[in-house]
């Protein structure tokens, strides 16, 4: 008995030792271990035996089971260290070598332009500020002095969404119409001065070639004690320049009405349109730009801010519609289709930064 079960041990551990993965080490675990293993099998024989010799014997199968097992963990854990190193061999990357030269992924046009805007207004000194798709009443509409039974409230075609805990329609939610409610919640929670950009999706039930029912907007905030409408125009000007990359633009103001601003204005930009081309910087066309105004007195106190004390300006402008003006886009509605071969023609390639110093806008996807 005592020679056989020496041999059992030491055969299980040769076997152990030879186990060429871990499918094979788990085979013979069940072989020795499990229900019907060897091992067990002599466990099971112990209760033939009398209380004397099963002490002596149980004893024995002990020190051979925690053995056993204590080898079988050792094995475990060299083997798996082996199998992962070589994997980590097998999928090595040499991060030194230079990219593929065909990429084909491409950033998408809105997604360029939103990386321009973003380089002209943060060289100004501007702030990225975001927040929720999905935003209450107070936020897109009564804190920016368009109270219920506003015709701004109709006007924009809002979806609204209801509130699951509430069966009064005030309560109801909705997709932000505009990114201002950003805005407002910077200016909840923070005094000026304030100098923030709010990108970000937007969404109004509207659908034809200039429409879509979601968009991209780029909103901005500069609230102190001295902003001035002088300030909006010297502000929106460099941008102008900046953006189409021009030494010198034509710009006008027209006057305009948004609820949160007073005065409001649209800002255009002289150009030269004919059949076949839209040429931007001269000529005797104009063509909108954004939307603008200074702060309206009861959104800042909506926020806690004292208008008395402070004022500020504010602009708004379409992420879509200025890649459809740049990159001579002429549907919007494509730019939403994920077409891959729209993206291939229209994109730009990954490593196209934009950028103040290196060049805004880059090469197109196309002129590849
Ligand atoms: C447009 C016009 C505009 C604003 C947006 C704004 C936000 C706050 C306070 C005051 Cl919190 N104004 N936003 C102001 C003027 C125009 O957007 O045509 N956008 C595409």
């Amino acid at each position: 008995m005592m020679e056989s079960l020496e041999n059992l041990k030491n055969n299980v551990l040769d076997q152990i030792s030879q186990a060429a993965d871990i499918k094979a080490l788990d085979d013979i675990k069940v072989a020795v271990l499990g229900k019907k293993g060897s091992l067990t099998e002599q466990m099971k024989g112990l209760a033939a035996l009398s209380l004397e010799e099963k002490k002596q014997k149980g004893q024995e199968l002990n020190q051979v089971k925690v053995a056993i097992e204590a080898a079988f963990d050792d094995k475990r854990e060299a083997l798996a260290a082996a199998e992962m190193n070589a994997k980590l061999a097998a999928e090595t990357i040499d991060v030194t070598l230079p990219i593929r030269d065909e990429v084909q992924g491409r950033i998408h046009p809105v997604s360029k332009i939103y990386e321009e805007v973003a380089a002209i207004f943060g060289e100004m000194g501007f702030e990225i500020a975001d927040g929720p798709d999905i935003e209450d009443q107070f936020h897109n509409f009564n804190a920016l002095n368009t109270p219920a039974n506003h015709p701004a409230r109709q006007m924009q075609d809002t979806f609204y969404i209801t509130n699951p805990e509430s069966a009064n329609f005030d309560d109801s939610f909705v997709v932000r119409t505009q990114t201002s409610a950003v805005q407002i919640r910077t200016m909840e929670k923070k005094q000026p001065p304030i100098r923030i950009i709010a990108p970000g999706r937007t969404y109004r039930s509207d659908y034809d070639a200039t429409h879509t029912p979601m968009f991209h907007q780029v909103e901005g905030l500069v609230v102190d004690k001295k902003t001035t409408f002088a300030n909006l125009k010297g502000c929106l000007y460099d941008f102008v320049k900046a953006f189409f990359e021009l030494d010198d633009i034509p710009v006008r103001y027209r006057p305009s009405y948004f609820p949160f601003t007073e005065p409001s204005a649209e800002m255009d930009i002289g150009c030269k349109k004919s059949k076949t081309e839209l040429k931007i910087g001269a000529g005797n066309d104009w063509l909108e730009i954004l939307g603008c105004g200074m702060v309206h007195p009861n959104v800042l106190k909506a926020c806690n801010i004292d208008p008395d004390e402070y004022q500020g300006f504010a602009f708004g402008l379409g992420l879509d519609r200025l890649a459809m003006l740049k990159y001579g886009i002429p549907d919007l509605r494509t730019f939403f289709e994920s077409d891959v071969r729209w993206l291939k023609h229209y994109g730009f390639l990954p490593l196209d930064l934009s950028s103040m110093t290196g060049g805004l806008s880059g090469q197109g996807g196309s002129a590849r």
